[in-house]
């Protein structure tokens, strides 16, 4: 049985890249596309993506903030995109660090429904959303380390961070993890 710590990756790039099972979006709740990371998808995924979004929003009207919905990944590499709503950053005291950890949750679960072993992440709301990087990447791991310690269908988890500082933290929190496990 591999250990919890090996199984939580870190890379630094683009998230497009990854032949992950899933890969993780950090959309908005119309689904129907953004800039950031969706943009990226959408753009290097092709309108398969989109056709798809369309098609739930058509049954369930959307995603709310910390939900999750799946579709296929049209030419990107991996099998599927986990679709997932991150919290608006709003001072702190309106649910958000809940918010993040349920997308993170939320998306595991549907990565596992779906039989995926290998799932990519990027740092949800710290972009636009302006949720604070250092909290996020301590709810990203932590969230993430917990689900993986009750469920072995998951073999692996890659943070993909685009930028340096989110690169810095999200490893700063990995050590920690290492210490304690
Ligand atoms: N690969 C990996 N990470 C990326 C990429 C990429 N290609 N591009 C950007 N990031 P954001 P949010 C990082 O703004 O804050 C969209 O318009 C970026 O550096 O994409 O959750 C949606 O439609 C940052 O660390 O998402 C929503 O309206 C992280 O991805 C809204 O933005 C998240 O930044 C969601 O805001």
């Amino acid at each position: 049985m591999k250990t919890l710590t090996s199984r939580i990756e870190i890379v630094q790039g683009d998230i497009t890249k990854l032949n992950t099972d899933a890969i993780v979006n950090a959309a908005n709740s119309s689904l129907l596309g953004g800039g950031g990371v969706d943009g990226a998808i959408h753009r290097a995924g092709g309108p398969e993506i989109l056709e798809a979004c369309k098609k739930i929003v058509e049954i369930q009207g959307g995603c709310q903030t910390g939900e999750a919905v799946i579709t296929t990944a049209g030419k990107l590499p991996s099998r599927f995109i986990i679709h997932t709503v991150g919290p608006v950053w709003r001072g702190g005291k309106n649910d958000e660090q809940e918010k993040l950890a349920s997308c993170y949750i939320n998306s595991l679960q549907l990565a596992v429904i779906n039989d995926c072993q290998s799932v990519a992440f990027p740092n949800i709301s710290t972009g636009v959303y302006g949720f604070p990087k250092v909290q996020a990447a301590r709810i990203a791991v932590n969230t993430v380390s917990g689900f993986l310690s009750k469920n072995n269908r998951i073999e692996k988890v890659i943070f993909v961070c685009f930028d340096e500082e989110n690169y810095r933290l999200i490893k700063e929190q990995l050590n920690v993890l290492s210490m304690y496990s």
